[in-house]
């Protein structure tokens, strides 16, 4: 089985670079064009991704335009509110099964690394994780991430296995977002 990883942001390419100073709390950007930017990040693969998905790849995507439209609009600001922050990644190539890690903020604290990048505030690491909630439909599947990875990783490769499968059988069409 052909399998690629990707990762949002690719922090490789020059928009992925701008993010990457934003996050990192080099550079300031305003609200709603550093969501733009995240956006155009994504749309820099997307023909690429379609053409990988199309010859059979799967593709394992950590964060994608979900985390776009979550942590945008936990930010609160007037005028970016789900619908605003959901329209530049309309026509993205949509997944075929999402996993949300859930943890909470204070577990998320004790991990490595946390508080160094911007958003890494509990504060607003619990507005995010309700927009994810309530973004939430049936096709995702939450998985307890406050677990050893070994324990993670099963969960998840066994319900993503499934979908590879599912989509291996034929008949999944490839759909857009939203
Ligand atoms: N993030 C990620 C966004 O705000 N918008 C997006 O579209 C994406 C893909 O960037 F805080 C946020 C989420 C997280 C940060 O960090 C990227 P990681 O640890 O590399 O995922
Ligand atoms: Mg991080």
């Amino acid at each position: 089985m052909a399998a690629e990883l990707l990762r949002f942001p690719d922090r490789t390419s020059a928009t992925g670079k701008e993010i990457d100073a934003y996050l990192r709390k080099e550079v300031e950007l305003s609200d709603e064009g550093v969501h733009q930017l995240f956006s155009r990040n994504r749309w820099e693969k997307a023909a690429e991704m379609r053409e990988l998905l199309l010859g059979g790849t799967t593709l394992v995507v950590d964060r994608y335009a979900h985390s776009g439209v979550a942590f945008s609009a936990a930010k609160d600001v007037p005028g970016m509110d789900v619908e605003w922050c959901r329209a530049p990644d309309a026509g993205l190539p949509a997944p075929d099964a999402l996993f949300l890690l859930q943890i909470s903020p204070e577990a998320a604290a004790t991990r490595g690394g946390f508080g160094e990048e911007r958003y890494e505030t509990s504060d607003f690491q619990k507005a995010v994780a309700e927009q994810f909630l309530s973004l939430r439909d049936d096709t995702w599947r939450v998985v307890e991430a406050a677990r050893p990875i070994e324990a993670v990783h099963a969960e998840i490769s066994e319900l993503a296995l499934a979908e590879v499968g599912r989509c291996q059988a034929g008949g999944v069409p490839l759909r857009d977002l939203w």
